[in-house]
């Protein structure tokens, strides 16, 4: 449908990783050389629904990952996996065929170790972003959509 020229409308995300070493309790499939077992994410920031708008997330993992490129289909959008290392992660967010919006792409750095020296022994590693998805311009359709929640 039409785009509406004078508007933008915003809505805040929150997206990032947590991460834990890993003791006794490994997955059992987890490769040896895993440390770590980590979890990447994009959701409201009341654990609100999102998928009225964000149709599918995509998370691009490094090569080293068997079938690196993860998609999720439904809420929540999140993917836990084991690991060793960091790496960024690229994040692409597909919104709802009605808003006729192009795929919103960006990186995660997959944070495994403590990086706040205030906290060196903190047992879990949260590296965790606010941040808002604006849509200039939405169609008539999409803002109606945005408008209803
Ligand atoms: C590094 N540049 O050297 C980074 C690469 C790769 C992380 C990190 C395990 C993958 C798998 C894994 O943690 N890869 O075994 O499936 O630090």
């Amino acid at each position: 449908s039409k785009r509406i020229k004078t508007i933008s409308v915003s809505r805040p995300v929150i997206y990032g990783n947590t991460a834990k070493k890993m003791g006794d309790t490994r997955p059992p499939n987890a490769p040896a050389e895993h440390t770590h077992i980590w979890t990447i994410f994009l959701r409201g920031p009341q654990n609100e629904d999102i998928s009225y708008y964000i149709k599918q997330v995509v998370f691009k993992l490094h090569d080293t990952y068997p079938n690196s490129t993860r998609i999720i289909n439904a809420p929540p959008f999140e993917l836990t996996e084991t690991g060793w290392g960091e790496f960024d992660i690229n994040i692409k967010i597909h919104f709802i065929e009605d808003a006729n919006e192009k795929v919103l792409s960006f990186y995660h750095r997959l944070r495994l170790h403590p990086y706040d020296m205030t906290q060196p022994n903190q047992e879990e590693i949260k590296s965790i972003f606010y941040d808002e998805l604006v849509f200039n311009e939405p169609n008539e359709q999409f803002f109606q959509i945005l408008m209803t929640k």
